[in-house]
């Protein structure tokens, strides 16, 4: 069933405000709604539009994903080699914007690709890392704004097999280890912006403005044929991570869309193709709601401040900021896609690795309360509105599974823990990784703690299993 142009365009501008593309509502109505209000209003949106029977299909496609829950980005390109940096001089802003941002002129940029040789690259150890680290997906960059293909592409000799000497697809690599380690594999896309075609949009200082630009040119002689090359080139694809829709019309977007369905019916759409047709809305760039929001989301983050590699960003995040990030996007229904930019010889940097993996020997131990866990009945837990302001607190976040609740705790509490107002009535209480050891629960006066020691099990955070006997209803 087709889409209603109306519809299409409603939820174009409601995206295109979530990637920063169009200025919000009016301050005055951001004011008086409460936190994440929109976001919600946006993320429903995105489902409303669908018929019955593309609903059926989107729920079965999208079910791995939504237990999934922590994926693994990697943005990989040329952009690599400079690495922040051009004719000796650092270039502000992230790493794979380099040609944008010092406006490098397409014969230039090009000659990156003669330069490129990842030879440490080896894809098992990418993906290995992914698994350490507790991921169930990869994305990668096939094609980046720049417009280099890090694929075999026929349909343009400016990819890594034709024009670098590195001669390999890594994307191939990669797919295989992913297949051997059963972690699901997809690709970001770049389909509209293409720097390095003169009617690829945004690079107006060699081509001149994008509205002068023959763009279904681009988008049918390049951006179509590459897609399909992907999808038909290297096994099956979880997902498309499409971005940036500049001038994605309904049309074009649907083209896209059915080239998907058609070749690969199980594979997601991101929400970042264009008007309609996402499987999921994509949060803007390390945008975590304030609050639950409905339906199924994405937080695209960095560890540090860039994407792409860059070699002066090194501020990373701590391994205890990323838990806390993880468990606080689970907490309130989303997932977390956790980027790494690795170097222009194919190693992922060594902070990024250690980074991960002490998120990942956290959730060997705490996976239950984060894979296919569903967000938090509370809410409170998340912050208030102090002053007109939304202040998060961060002392605990709680997901659940059917008759569980799992209150992740960030700060340790003196003693005990008191459990927020619950219908429920806790029947069981006892930490993650030590299930034989039960918590004492006492309840007074319809309030009930959980006994603690003194010292938290677990130095990043340590997560409470609660069991609960839900009430039937019509029972109070
Ligand atoms: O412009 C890109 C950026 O380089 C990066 O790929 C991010 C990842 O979400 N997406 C765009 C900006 O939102």
């Amino acid at each position: 069933m087709k889409n209603s142009p109306a519809i299409l365009i409603v939820t174009a501008l409601l995206s295109a405000q979530l990637t920063h593309l169009v200025p919000c509502a009016s301050a005055a109505a951001k004011k008086s709604a409460p936190p994440g209000a929109d976001i919600a209003r946006r993320s429903e949106s995105v489902a409303a539009h669908r018929s019955p029977e593309e609903q059926a299909a989107h729920e079965a496609r999208i079910a791995w994903w939504r237990e999934a829950k922590f994926g693994l980005f990697i943005h990989w390109g040329l952009y690599a080699l400079p690495a922040g940096e051009w004719k000796g001089k650092p270039v502000a802003g992230i790493g794979e914007w380099i040609m944008n941002r010092a406006k490098i002129p397409v014969k230039e940029y090009e000659q990156l690709a003669k330069q490129f040789n990842p030879v440490k690259f080896n894809a098992e150890e990418w993906v290995q890392m992914a698994e350490d680290a507790g991921m169930k997906y990869i994305v990668i960059t096939s094609k980046h704004h720049d417009g280099f293909a890090m694929f075999g592409s026929k349909t343009s000799p400016y990819n890594i097999v034709d024009a670098t000497p590195f001669k390999r697809d890594p994307m191939k690599e990669l797919a295989a280890a992913c297949a051997r380690h059963g972690i699901k594999f997809g690709f970001y896309y770049s389909q509209a912006q293409d720097w390095h075609e003169p009617n690829g949009a945004g690079n107006t200082w060699d081509f001149g403005p994008d509205n002068r630009k023959d763009y279904d040119q681009y988008l049918r002689g390049k951006a179509e044929p590459q897609v399909r090359e992907l999808l038909t080139g290297y096994g099956p694809i979880c997902l498309v991570w499409f971005d940036t829709p500049r001038m994605m019309t309904p049309e074009r977007t649907a083209r896209f869309a059915q080239l998907v369905r058609t070749l690969q019916p199980n594979c997601l759409i991101d929400g970042r193709l264009g008007p309609g047709d996402g499987d999921y809305l994509s949060m803007g760039d390390n945008k975590i709601p304030p609050m639950v929001v409905p339906g199924d989301w994405e937080v695209p983050a960095t560890l540090n401040h860039t994407w792409g590699f860059k070699k002066d960003d090194t501020d990373w995040k701590t391994p205890e900021d990323l838990t806390f990030k993880l468990v606080d996007i689970v907490s309130k229904g989303g997932n977390y896609l956790l980027n790494v930019g690795p170097t222009a010889e194919g190693v992922i940097p060594q902070a990024s690795q250690d980074n991960l993996r002490r998120v990942g020997r956290w959730l060997k131990v705490n996976g239950e309360a984060i894979y296919g866990a569903r967000p938090t009945p509370f809410g409170a837990e998340l912050g208030a509105q102090v002053d007109g302001r939304f202040r998060e607190a961060k002392d605990w976040r709680c997901t659940t599974k059917p008759g569980k609740f799992y209150f992740t705790l960030f700060t340790w509490p003196a003693g005990s823990f008191q459990l927020p107002p619950m219908k429920a009535k806790a029947t069981k209480a006892w930490f993650l990784g030590d299930a034989r050891t039960p918590l004492r629960l006492t309840t007074t006066d319809g309030k009930t703690t959980v006994s603690l020691p003194e010292k938290a099990p677990d130095n990043i955070a340590s997560v409470i299993a609660v069991e609960i006997d839900v009430p039937k209803p019509g029972k109070d």
